[in-house]
C-alpha cells in the first residue's frame, strides 16, 4: 500500500472484494515496476517490444478485432434525473449502472492482477490539478497511463488524506462487446469502463475524466473542460499568442498543434509551439483573460496520414517510449501504416495480425490505429506546456470535417455568436467512433460524445463564461476539408494552415479587414498570404487565388440545407435551449433568405 488515505484504501479495497482479482499491485511510478510490467506482458505477448535500435522503450499492442474505438452507443451519463444528462447523452440511473458494475465486474478478475494508478491531470500539486485513482486489470492500461498522464506515488503524496479524488475502475472481463459499458456517474465522481481494452474507452484519464467528468466540475466551479488543441503562434518579434481549437475526433488537432509554418514564414522567424493536442481545461483569470491548461502528458494520436511531411513533429515523438496500437508491423521491428510512405511492407501481418497482401487493397494498420507518445519528446512542445497557470487565449477556433457549406475560415461577430457558431458545428463522421464513418453530424464544440451533462445548459454555460469576462477570445470557424466534385481536397491543410492562422491572428489585433456576411466576417481573398504555396488539387490542377475565393464563399443554398438540420438539433435539446442561441439563429436564417 502506497498510502494511509483512508478513502483510497476502502476504494480499492473495496473493488477488490467485487472483482476478486488474485493480488493488488499498486503502481508506485517507478521505471522498475513499469519496466517489470513491460517484461510480464511481453511474456503473454499483450504487447510486443519493436526494434530497440530504431524505436528504444517502444511497444506495440493488437486490440481486440471488435474494440478498436470509442464506443459511443454503449456511452453512458449517469444522473438520478434524466434531463441532467440531456437529450444528446446515453441516460442510466445511478442505481442500475452500480447494478450493471456489481453484475458484469463481480469476479471478473479471477486469476488476475488488479493495478491501481494514481494519475493527476495537471502537473502534480498544481492548485489546477485533479487527481484520480484508476484500478485495471490491464498492463496495456497502466503503460498508457503512464505516458499519457503524470502516475505513482507522488500522486499519493499530493493527495494525502484528501477524499477528493475520481474513482475509477476498469475491467476488461471477457470483451463482450454486448456488455461493454463506458459509465460515468457525475454526483459520486465514478468512472466505469467495462469489457473493453480500447483507447478512450478507459484512458480514463482522457475522455471520462478531462472531458466527461469534469465538464459538470468546470460548470459547477465556473470553467471549461473542452476537447481542445492548445497552441502558441510565435512571430519574429519574439511574442507568442495561443489559440485553442476544437475539432471533432480526427480531424486535426493534433496536426494544427504541431504545424510546421511553410517555409516563407519559417524564414522570417515564425514558429508553432504545442502546449496540448486533445483537451484543454480553461479557467477565465483576474485580468479577464481565458487561461489554458493541457491535463495530459502524453498524445493519444491517429496514426494513418501520420508521415514526415504531413506531421514531422508527431513522427519524431514517436520514436522513443511509444507505445503503438493497431499499425502494421515490419519485419525489421519497426512500425507502418497508411499514409507513412508508399512503400508498404510485404510478408507482414495487418493489424488483426493476420498475413497481409497490400496488393489486394486491404488497409494493414486500422484506420483509428494510434501511437501513445510522451508529450516531451515533442521537438516544438511549448516551454509553457506545464505551466500551472496555463496559457492566455487570443483565439478559440472550431472546426469540422464539410466537403460543402462551411467556408475555410470565417469570424463570428462577438462572444454570443461564436457561442452560437460552435453550438452549430458539424462534421463528418470518423473512424474514431464506432459506427458509420463519413456521415455528417452535429457535433457542438466537438463535445457531442463528451460533455458529462445537458448540452443545453452546457451552451449557457458558455454563454456565462465569456460574458462575464472582460477579455474573452476571439471566436473562429475553420474548415480545411472542402472537396471538389470528383473528391480532391481544394486547400492544401497541414503546414498550410498556417496561413489561415496568421488572418486569425491579424483579425485578433485588428490587422486586417473582412467581409460581412450572413454567417459572420469572412477573410478578403487577398487577405490569405499565398507566397510560396505549392499545391496541386489534382494532376494539371494547379491552387490559384480562385480556388482560394471559392472556400471562401457563402453559399445560401447550403447553408439553408444545413439550417433544417440546425432546428433539429436545437429542437432536440429542447427546453434548455438558451434563447440567445435560437435568437442567433432565427436571424441568420432571416439575412441567408433575404
Ligand atoms: P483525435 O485524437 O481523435 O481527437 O483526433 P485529432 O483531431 O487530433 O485528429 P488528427 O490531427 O490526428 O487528424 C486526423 C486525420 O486527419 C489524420 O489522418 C490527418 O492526416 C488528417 N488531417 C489533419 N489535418 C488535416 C488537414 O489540414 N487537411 C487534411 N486533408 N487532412 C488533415
Ligand atoms: C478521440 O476519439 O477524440 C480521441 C481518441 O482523441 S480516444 O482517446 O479514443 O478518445
Ligand atoms: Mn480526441
Amino acid at each position: 500500500m502506497l498510502t494511509k488515505n483512508q478513502a483510497v484504501i476502502d476504494f480499492v479495497n473495496e473493488s477488490a472484494a467485487l472483482c476478486c482479482p488474485d493480488q493488488v499491485v499498486w503502481i508506485d511510478g517507478s521505471e522498475e515496476q513499469l519496466e517489470q510490467l513491460r517484461q510480464e506482458a511481453i511474456a503473454t505477448g499483450e504487447i510486443i517490444k519493436l526494434n530497440q535500435e530504431k524505436l528504444p522503450n517502444c511497444y506495440y499492442h493488437r486490440s481486440d478485432v471488435n474494440d478498436v474505438a470509442r464506443v459511443e452507443a454503449r456511452t453512458f451519463i449517469c444522473t438520478d434525473d434524466p434531463y441532467d444528462a440531456g437529450p444528446t447523452n446515453n441516460w442510466m440511473s445511478p442505481e442500475d449502472a452500480y447494478k450493471v458494475r456489481d453484475e458484469v465486474l463481480g469476479g471478473s478478475m479471477k486469476g488476475r492482477t488488479m493495478y491501481v494508478i494514481p494519475y493527476s491531470m495537471g502537473p502534480v500539486g498544481s492548485p489546477f490539478s485533479k487527481i484520480g485513482i484508476e484500478m485495471t486489470d490491464s498492463i496495456y492500461v497502466v503503460l498508457n497511463m503512464a505516458i499519457m498522464t503524470r502516475v505513482g506515488k507522488e500522486v499519493l503524496d499530493c493527495l494525502g488524506d484528501d477524499a477528493d479524488f475520481i474513482h475509477g475502475l476498469h475491467g476488461k472481463c471477457d470483451l463482450d462487446p454486448e456488455k461493454r459499458y463506458i459509465i460515468q456517474i457525475p454526483k459520486d465522481n465514478v468512472i466505469l469502463s467495462i469489457n473493453s481494452g480500447y483507447g478512450g474507452n478507459l484512458l480514463q484519464g482522457k475522455k471520462c475524466f478531462a472531458l466527461r467528468i469534469a465538464s459538470c466540475l468546470g460548470r459547477e466551479e465556473g470553467w471549461l473542460a473542452e476537447h481542445m488543441l492548445i497552441l502558441g503562434v510565435e512571430s519574429p518579434d519574439g511574442q507568442v499568442r495561443y489559440i485553442a481549437g476544437a475539432f471533432p475526433s480526427a480531424c486535426g488537432k493534433t496536426n494544427l498543434a504541431m504545424l510546421i509554418p511553410p517555409e516563407i514564414y519559417r524564414d522570417k522567424g515564425y514558429k508553432i509551439w504545442t502546449v496540448g493536442d486533445d483537451i484543454a481545461w480553461i479557467r477565465v483569470k483576474e485580468d479577464g483573460r481565458f487561461y489554458a491548461v493541457n491535463p495530459e502528458a502524453g498524445f493519444f494520436g491517429v496514426a494513418p496520414g501520420t508521415n514526415a511531411k504531413s506531421n514531422p513533429n508527431a513522427l519524431a515523438s514517436t520514436q522513443e517510449g511509444t507505445i503503438f496500437t493497431n499499425v502494421v508491423v515490419k519485419e525489421d521491428g519497426t512500425v507502418w501504416w497508411e499514409g507513412l510512405d508508399k512503400n508498404p511492407p510485404t510478408g507482414v501481418c495487418n493489424w488483426k495480425g493476420e498475413p497481409w497482401d497490400p496488393a489486394d487493397g486491404s488497409k494493414g494498420a486500422h484506420p483509428n490505429s494510434r501511437f501513445t507518445a510522451p508529450a516531451r519528446n515533442c521537438p516544438c512542445i511549448s516551454p509553457e506546456w506545464e505551466n500551472p497557470e496555463g496559457v492566455p487565449l487570443s483565439a478559440i477556433i472550431f472546426g469540422g470535417r464539410r466537403r460543402k457549406t462551411a467556408p475555410l475560415v470565417y469570424q463570428s461577430r462577438d462572444w454570443q455568436h461564436g457561442v452560437f457558431v460552435g453550438s452549430i458545428m458539424a462534421s463528418e463522421t470518423t473512424a474514431a467512433a464506432t459506427g458509420a464513418v463519413g456521415v455528417v453530424r452535429r457535433d457542438p464544440m466537438a463535445m457531442l460524445p463528451f460533455c458529462g451533462y445537458n448540452m443545453g445548459d452546457y451552451f449557457a454555460h458558455w454563454l456565462k463564461v465569456g460574458k462575464g469576462a472582460a477579455n474573452p477570445p476571439k471566436i473562429f470557424n475553420v474548415n480545411w476539408f472542402r472537396l471538389d466534385d470528383e473528391g480532391h481536397f481544394l486547400w492544401p491543410g497541414f503546414g498550410d494552415n498556417f496561413r489561415v492562422l496568421e488572418w486569425i491572428l491579424k483579425r485578433c489585433e485588428g490587422e486586417v479587414g473582412a467581409r460581412e456576411t450572413e454567417i459572420g466576417f469572412l477573410p478578403y481573398a487577398e487577405d490569405i498570404d499565398m507566397e510560396g504555396l505549392n499545391y496541386q488539387v489534382c494532376e494539371g490542377q494547379p491552387f490559384t487565388r480562385d480556388t482560394l475565393a471559392s472556400i471562401l464563399q457563402v453559399e445560401p443554398e447550403y447553408w439553408l440545407e444545413d439550417i433544417a438540420g440546425i432546428h433539429q438539433f436545437y429542437d432536440k435539446i429542447g427546453a434548455s435551449m438558451p434563447q440567445e442561441l435560437l435568437d442567433e439563429l432565427a436571424a441568420m436564417e432571416e439575412r441567408l433568405k433575404k
